[in-house]
């Protein structure tokens, strides 16, 4: 079986007990058959370090983990810059949040040339090479320009926007013709892929062979919808477990009585949490029956700090929690229990099954992994009820959840209500359904599904390096 190389912006040692989901099932992908994982260090290149001194690689069993650090302003324009700057909020419908002036691409393009100088240098012949995400987008262009002729395949965690979002961005087309020096591309929802498809064939010509496969840049392209999901099992075996019991016995003491709506999310704009904290409000006005019965209790960890769309989404917050709590709190029962740090990986399972209901209500999300670990952390016989955004990558799955439309504020304070007061039959009805799905597309089919795929791709000659940025 040919080595598998993972390539991602940030490298997780998929040993510690802090590693998520996500990077323990690529670690195990890895470890089956050996392979290589490589990214960004994660630390800065010190003033006057030899650059050769840059590369770090260790090896862990058959793992291989090699690294990179980066030069600040390497890391501020390739980083920060273009990839949280412009593909992230574009990516995510906020075009108003995008800085596209700023010539941040240029460092974009340099980190993606030299990850893959580093990388080529590791490389062997018959190595399959599976990229991640809006970070890496032109890898593959530059690996081919080297001459690197193995397999590629692209996986995007983030949304595809509407063609004429993405013409937005400068860019644009270079960006699609890069992802043709793959050989498959996978996106999280069909309709990430339709959007991806409207582009190629308007915007760039892309001629569609068949359901799955694109020509255009005399290449021909893969694409497809590969849902990523969680490992249902390892979860639920982490709900029983120590810290998420003593969780959840703590919690249930401390809330005795009251009814928990439970968010959870890294700080970011495209998760809809004022319009959440409003919907909440509206609550409490409309219904007032859940004062003193009902507690929302938020946890945001703490995300790209160093950007100022994000400071200004943390004050908003904090300010819509102290209104929350001003207009509507008794001297013995607070609305909102916001708290803007990490809560512990095995103790988050305790607070997903404490929670009556889940407020998953993201403004635009690629899938969202939330919403499938509170599923898999649910009592069958007593389980909470999902309130899922329908512009979640997870919505086009997960069709037993409640759906709304997170904009909708109104609407949405009726979708919680009806999810508080929902009958144990019907939330047990759901739950079932939604806890099949779930297991049937978790994260080792997604893994599995796209890289049988990959592997089975019919290679064009990959030695012909893509025309490179206009
Ligand atoms: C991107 C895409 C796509 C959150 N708070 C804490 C914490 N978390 C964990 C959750 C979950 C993960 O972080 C978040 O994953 P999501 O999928 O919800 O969202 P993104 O981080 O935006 O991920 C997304 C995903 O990639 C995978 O393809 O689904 O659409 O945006 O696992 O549990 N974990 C801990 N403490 C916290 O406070 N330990």
């Amino acid at each position: 079986m040919p080595r598998l190389v993972i390539v991602s912006n940030r490298v997780a040692d998929p040993r510690r007990p802090s590693a998520g989901g996500l990077a323990v099932a690529l670690g195990d992908a890895l470890q089956g058959r050996g392979g290589l994982w490589f990214g960004w260090s994660g630390h800065i290149i010190r003033e006057g370090q030899p650059v050769e001194e840059a590369l770090h690689v260790q090896q862990t069993g058959s793992v291989t983990l090699a690294t990179v650090d980066l030069s600040q302003e390497e890391h501020d324009g390739y980083y920060l810059g273009y990839s949280n700057g412009v593909l992230w909020p574009v990516f995510h419908n906020r075009l108003d949040l995008a800085d596209l002036d700023a010539g941040f691409v240029g460092s974009y393009r340099r980190v993606n040339q030299l990850f893959a100088r580093q990388l080529k240098a590791l490389l062997r012949p018959d190595d399959i090479v599976w990229v991640h995400d809006y970070h890496l987008i032109p890898l593959a262009l530059e690996l081919r320009t080297l001459g690197c002729a193995q397999r590629m395949g692209f996986f995007l965690h983030i949304p595809m926007p509407p063609p004429l979002l993405l013409a937005a961005i400068p860019q644009a087309d270079w960006l699609v013709r890069a992802l043709f020096s793959y050989n498959l591309v996978g996106f999280q929802s069909q309709g990430d892929l339709a959007h991806f498809a409207s582009y190629a064939e308007v915007e760039a010509g892309a001629r569609r062979l068949d359901g799955q496969r694109w020509q255009a840049y005399g290449r021909t392209l893969q694409a497809a919808s590969f849902p990523i999901g969680i490992d249902v099992d390892d979860f639920a075996a982490l709900t029983h477990a120590a810290e998420a019991r003593d969780m959840y016995e703590r919690m249930r003491q401390a809330y005795a009585g009251r009814r928990i709506l439970l968010g959870v999310e890294r700080l970011d704009y495209s998760k809809g949490l004022p319009q959440r904290f409003k919907a909440f409000a509206k609550l409490l006005k409309n219904h007032p029956e859940n004062i003193r019965s009902t507690t929302l209790i938020q946890i945001v960890s703490p995300s790209r700090e160093a950007l100022v769309s994000y400071s200004g989404l943390r004050q908003e917050l904090e300010s819509l929690t102290g209104a929350l709590n001003g207009d509507y709190g008794e001297l013995d029962w607070v609305p909102v229990r916001y708290m803007h740090r990490n809560v512990a990986r095995r103790r988050l399972p305790g607070l997903y099954r404490l929670a009556r209901v889940a407020l998953v209500t993201p403004l635009r999300d690629g899938m969202n992994l939330v919403a499938k670990e509170f599923i898999a952390a649910q009592d069958p016989a007593d389980p909470g009820v999902l309130v899922l955004s329908r512009f979640a990558g997870a919505a086009e799955q997960l069709k037993e959840a409640l759906l709304v439309n997170p904009y909708d504020t109104d609407g949405t304070c009726e979708t919680i209500q009806q999810a508080l007061h929902m009958p144990l039959t019907e939330r047990q009805r759901r739950h079932q359904k939604l806890l099949e799905r779930i297991r049937a597309q978790d994260v080792h089919w997604w893994r599995r599904t796209f890289l049988e795929a990959l592997t089975a791709t019919q290679g064009d000659d990959h030695r012909v390096a893509l025309p490179s940025l206009a």
